[in-house]
């Protein structure tokens, strides 16, 4: 029977109020933000599960080819606005929040955000599920339960401290435990090869307990699944411990065992090798697997035509263990011979790279991967053993080829090179925007590439619309409501058509209060978080990301320098006001990083106080960015930094965002700005530096930072104020270190080398900004040309291109 959805505010009431009797335990004119928060969400869930049911038994008889995407992160961010929004409920729901006397807006922000995930990979898993769920694409997201997820960012001093993230506390509406559903995980011990077969005798296991998260389409009735798994230790584990009333050792045993699910890693980009996260890997991973198998052996009733049915996505390679766990699985479990194992193998995984960065690259030793999956390492050694054969046939002799293919790096202490474990695990494999593509297939993966070249594809990122741009902003949806009608948010193309509304006055006019009223709405965040007034008339240059080197935070800072000198130097020239707005988390182990937010706390508390500045200049640094914090500040962006070294930003997904919301663009030739610009066109966005074939052979001609510091004046004076303590006087030593890499340090990220050109740049901003017609008709030509960036075209793709599931047109 289905519960009748409450369209009506009278009907919205009622359910409401039958949820706060009934879920939260409080009388209606009691009902805190809180309360309601719970309330509506009861009220959202129940029409949502109602929807669960009938997709899931849909797919079920439907005997459905899905797709289950694998990922260490999630950064789903706050659910209430986005299941009202999909369940067309939130005039009614805003309505009966009036009638209890509180707003829509008040209770929601009462939810904490969900944020299992970094960042740019974490946000893009997000909006992937949200569009798999609106195209009614048969998939499950699998992940892990986080009873921490992202630290909390706090300011002390204009430092960063990190404070834990418990955001299951006090329990959330969104989850569906799964009691019935739970998979036994066993880790170490060691394999005892009978004949032909191999048994791991494994030395502990953990229960991994399913809980899944409704992920509901916007166009449709479908819902997809998001299935996080939580790590329980089995049930008399701790019994002998627990008899002899030795609660404190049991209670050890029982952590020991638990502590799998409890943190996510906050570490963007740097692996953290640690015991741990390799056990979280394995732990997700197996489970998923198992779970996999066994919805598919009910469905199909045999695992010889798995990849038929099946499509595993590796989300990086973060879950890459998962190849040699089906192999596993396929010959030690069901004694599928080892070469019809490997072959369902390649044609069910696909993998997507993220990110270019050495560093970034995960590895880990073989004495660790012997030590806590035995079985496992056997198998990568036998995959590798025959991969290295046929590819000695290809190029015979040529041991460097080899050397480089190997899933074994021979250096130093030997270590598994999960990369390329994933390329030979999977049939396709694919960068993140046009640019990083090709430099995987000229760089990374080359010789992958010279092996298997049909098997490198592109997937260019996307961002959902309906949290990116109806749910953030809520003005500009109206308008194009109004303009072009409510279908943009399915087909996201369709906002084309309000590309010829640039000339048009009225048009143009509206665009622009709008931005107005959301950077007004901003400035009052930045208000209450920073205590910074800021002048909602001033144009809202702004960077907001993880705080790392190659994104050039600090040459962004740099020019807030020479901005603040020059307004000393001619306070009487006609200036544009600016306020540059950061917000970002630095990993906390990641000293340079954090010493960035530093500095820009300290050039912010010289310049917001300096009587000579005013309004021509403020600088601000919004603390604890998220999801919902991101909610805010993209709407009342002007201006979209996005200046990376060419080279190194795989896609970027904020650009889109920024954009979407009617930003300029001042980027670098990188990642998915070069997509940005061919479809709002060279003249509506501020392209500046050098480009990434520029950089390597800047690289390999010696580049001397040194010179451009002596030959720019401007630039030398900005360094020197920095270095020689002129924000920091209280220890004006705190920034050398930070001056000196760039010196002496060779300036790995070229900072210097794009100085002059970033400069010149910034003051074209500010050329078309002091008109500001022309400014709003390429802010609207930008909104306009966004509708390749929808993650639906993505996902889409994805779907016919590599996972071979067909999607309505
Ligand atoms: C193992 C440590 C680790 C953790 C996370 C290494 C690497 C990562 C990710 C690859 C970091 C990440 O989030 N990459 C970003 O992915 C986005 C989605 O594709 C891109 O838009 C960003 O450019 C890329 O930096």
């Amino acid at each position: 029977m289905n519960t009748p959805i409450p369209d009506s505010s009278t009907a919205m009431n009622m359910a409401i109020d039958a949820q706060l009797l009934k879920t939260v335990g409080v009388a209606s004119h009691d009902a805190t933000s809180t309360d309601l928060m719970k309330a509506v969400a009861q009220v959202a869930r129940e029409q949502l599960s109602e929807r669960w049911v009938q997709s899931q038994s849909a797919d079920r008889e439907n005997k459905a080819r899905r797709v289950y995407y694998l990922s260490m992160e999630f950064l789903i961010g706050r659910t209430l606005s986005n299941a009202l929004g999909a369940l067309r409920l939130t005039n009614a729901a805003s309505k009966s929040m009036m009638d209890h006397a509180h707003t829509l807006e008040d209770v929601r922000d009462h939810e904490p955000d969900a944020a299992l995930g970094n960042g740019g990979l974490g946000r893009l898993a997000a909006c992937f599920l949200d569009s798999m769920a609106n195209l009614g694409l048969p998939s499950f997201g699998y992940g892990i339960r986080y009873e921490y997820g992202m630290f909390k960012q706090k300011i002390v001093g204009g430092a960063q401290t990190e404070l834990p993230d418990p955001w299951l506390a006090d329990g959330t509406p969104w989850e569906f435990p799964r009691a019935d559903i739970s998979f036994p995980v066993r880790f170490g011990g060691w394999v005892e090869h009978i004949g032909e077969r191999a048994v791991w005798r494994h030395a502990g296991e953990v229960a991994a307990k399913a809980y899944d998260m409704v992920i509901p389409g916007y166009g449709t009735q479908k819902v997809s699944t998001l299935r996080l798994w939580k790590a329980v230790a089995p049930a008399d584990l701790d019994l002998q411990a627990f008899n002899v009333g030795d609660y404190g050792r049991a209670a050890q045993v029982k952590n020991e065992y638990e502590n799998i699910s409890w943190v996510l890693y906050p570490n963007d980009s740097t692996p953290a090798g640690r015991e741990l996260r390799l056990r979280q890997e394995y732990f997700f991973v197996a489970a998923s697997v198992r779970d996999i198998l066994l919805r598919h052996i009910m469905e199909h009733g045999s695992l010889a035509n798995l990849h038929e049915k099946v499509a595993i996505h590796l989300n990086d390679t973060h879950p890459a263990i998962a190849v040699a766990e089906l192999m596993h699985v396929l010959c030690d479990e069901h004694s599928m011979p080892w070469a019809q194992a490997w072959s369902i193998c390649q044609k069910t995984f696909s993998y997507t790279n993220h990110t270019l960065m050495p560093e970034a690259l995960e590895t880990w030793p073989v004495g660790l991967l012997q030590h806590v999956l035995p079985r496992h390492l056997e198998i990568i050694f036998r995959i590798n053993a025959e991969f290295l054969a046929e590819a000695e046939r290809r190029r015979p002799g040529d041991v460097g080829f080899l050397a480089r293919l190997s899933l074994i790096d021979e250096h130093g202490e030997r270590r598994v090179r999960m990369a390329n474990l994933s390329v030979v695990g999977s049939h396709m494999i694919n960068g993140v925007s046009a640019l990083h593509s090709d430099l995987l297939i000229k760089t990374l993966f080359a010789d992958f590439a010279f092996l298997w070249p049909e098997r490198f594809t592109n997937m260019t990122n996307g961002i959902t619309p309906r949290r990116w741009l109806a749910q953030a902003n809520p003005g500009l949806a109206a308008l194009l409501d109004q303009n072009i009608g409510p279908d943009w948010r399915n087909h996201l193309d369709l906002l084309k058509q309000v590309e010829a509304k640039k000339d048009d006055a009225a048009f143009r006019s509206e665009f622009m209060a709008i931005k107005r009223e959301n950077k007004v709405r901003l400035a009052a965040l930045i208000e209450r978080t920073t205590g910074v007034k800021v002048n909602p008339a001033s144009l809202f240059d702004v960077q907001i990301k993880r705080i790392h080197e190659y994104k050039r935070q600090l040459l962004n800072v740099l020019h807030v320098i020479w901005r603040y000198q020059a307004i000393i130097a001619a306070p009487e020239a006609d200036w544009v006001p600016r306020v540059t707005i950061f917000a970002g988390k630095a990993a906390s182990g990641y000293a340079a990083a954090k010493s960035i937010i530093r500095l820009i706390h300290d050039v912010g508390e010289i310049i917001n106080n300096d009587p000579r500045i005013g309004d021509k200049l403020k600088l601000v640094f919004i603390p604890n960015y998220g999801v919902s914090v991101a909610e805010v500040i993209m709407p009342g962006a002007d201006l979209s930094e996005q200046i990376s070294t060419a080279g190194t930003e795989a896609s970027g997904t904020g650009n889109m965002k920024l954009a979407l919301n009617g930003a300029l663009t001042i980027g670098t030739d990188d990642g998915a700005n070069i997509e940005i610009r061919e479809n709002v066109g060279d003249d509506n966005i501020f392209i500046f530096g050098l480009r990434t074939p520029e950089v390597q052979a800047m690289k390999k001609g010696g580049y001397q930072p040194m010179r451009l510091y002596e030959s720019n004046p401007g630039l030398k004076t900005v360094l020197d104020a920095i270095s020689g303590g002129q924000f920091s006087p209280d220890e004006p030593g705190r920034y050398r270190g930070l001056v000196d890499a760039l010196l002496w340090g060779g300036d790995h990220y070229m900072l210097l080398a794009d100085y002059a050109s970033y400069i010149d740049t910034q003051l074209k901003v500010d050329a078309l900004y002091a008109q500001p017609e022309a400014w709003a008709s390429k802010a609207i030509i930008n909104m306009a040309n966004m509708g390749t960036f929808s993650s639906d075209r993505t996902i889409a793709q994805y779907a016919r291109e590599i996972w071979n599931i067909p999607v309505a047109p």
